[in-house]
């Protein structure tokens, strides 16, 4: 995938490993808050716009929560295509209506002629600014958890408590760097080391997640929380594209005694399977390459009872 430099798209790749051939993630360059006390961005109604990859797990936490939180009439959205060609993510042939975009690198220019970066997905849209608010999804997620809670038919559910907050925040981290992270420096790792180093760490991770949950119904307890819906988006792709991507095969989710049945629990809550497209998540891991053929199977079956209703409450 190319970027943007000075405004400018270049079309080449450029390394994202460090000297020992690890992926290293570049930090998201859009972060204003929603609501936020200086007021430049009122949580109105309206007002903001998604551009999101219905395939991409970042993206698709904002996808998630805008259905849970029931934003759907509040922030508008658009989805690209799903595998990204040489100017990066794509509308296709016909550009998007919000803005005459054909490709996401040129929502950024917009935002900021002379951007300096990689063209990225989620984006959060101002229309009424005609700017980027913010383009970091673990950020996106909070704002919407909270942001808009004053507004007509937004539901209040808190995935964010503050009984919570400290657990949610220490949980994140390591599922950060380990498996929502942690699949991508298995797949983009430059080196034998550094891949099979992600690779002992993503299921050293899952392993203890996996006994975790043999006792409590979701990572903090009773309650769905943010750290639930970020890992669940890392989870529902794994079978279908990190395993074998990404080369990510010790063993499959659905080997899992708990995070299999886990996972189908969070796929079966209310708003949440019509938010999952498999064609999607397919066409981004495996549809950018020529000649774009995407794999027939596996096939998963997330709505099969999962029977974790009746467990005893955890901590
Ligand atoms: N930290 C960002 C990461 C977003 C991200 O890397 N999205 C991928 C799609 S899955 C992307 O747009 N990659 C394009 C690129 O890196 O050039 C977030 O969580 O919002």
């Amino acid at each position: 995938m190319g970027l943007l430099i000075d405004g400018v798209w270049h079309d080449q790749d450029q390394r994202r490993a460090n000297e020992s051939g690890e992926f290293v993630r570049a930090d998201s360059s859009f972060r204003a808050a929603i609501g936020a006390a200086d007021g430049r961005f009122p949580a109105t109604s309206g007002r903001y716009h998604l551009f999101v990859n219905a395939g991409c797990p970042w993206a698709y936490r904002t996808v998630l929560y805008r259905s849970l939180k029931n934003l759907d009439a509040v922030v508008s959205i658009s989805f690209t295509a799903p595998a990204a060609g040489s100017q990066g993510w794509t509308f296709g042939d016909t550009a998007e209506p919000i803005l005459g975009a054909r490709h996401i690198h040129n929502i950024y220019s917009l935002a900021d002629p002379s951007f300096t970066g990689r063209a990225t997905v989620p984006v959060l849209w101002d229309l009424e600014e005609r700017t980027i608010v913010n383009n970091e999804s673990a950020d996106i997620i909070r704002m919407f958890n909270s942001a808009f809670n004053g507004i007509e038919g937004v539901s209040a559910v808190d995935f964010y408590p503050d009984e919570h907050a400290t657990e949610i925040d220490q949980l994140n981290a390591l599922i950060y760097d380990t498996v929502n992270n942690g699949v991508y420096r298995c797949g983009f790792a430059q080196s034998q080391q550094a891949y099979e180093q992600a690779y002992d760490a993503l299921f050293e991770t899952l392993d203890q997640l996996d006994a975790r949950l043999a006792g409590q119904r979701y990572l903090c307890g009773d309650v769905i929380t943010e750290v639930d819906w970020r890992l669940f988006s890392t989870l529902v792709r794994f079978d279908l594209a990190y395993y074998s991507q990404f080369r990510c095969n010790r063993n499959r989710l659905i080997d899992f005694a708990h995070l299999w049945p886990y996972t189908r629990d969070l796929y079966q809550q209310p708003e949440v399977a019509a938010t999952v497209d498999v064609a999607a998540i397919k066409g981004i891991y495996y549809g950018g390459r020529a000649p774009g053929i995407l794999p027939k199977g596996p096939d998963i079956n997330f709505g099969e009872p999962h029977h974790r209703e009746n467990m005893t409450v955890g901590p």
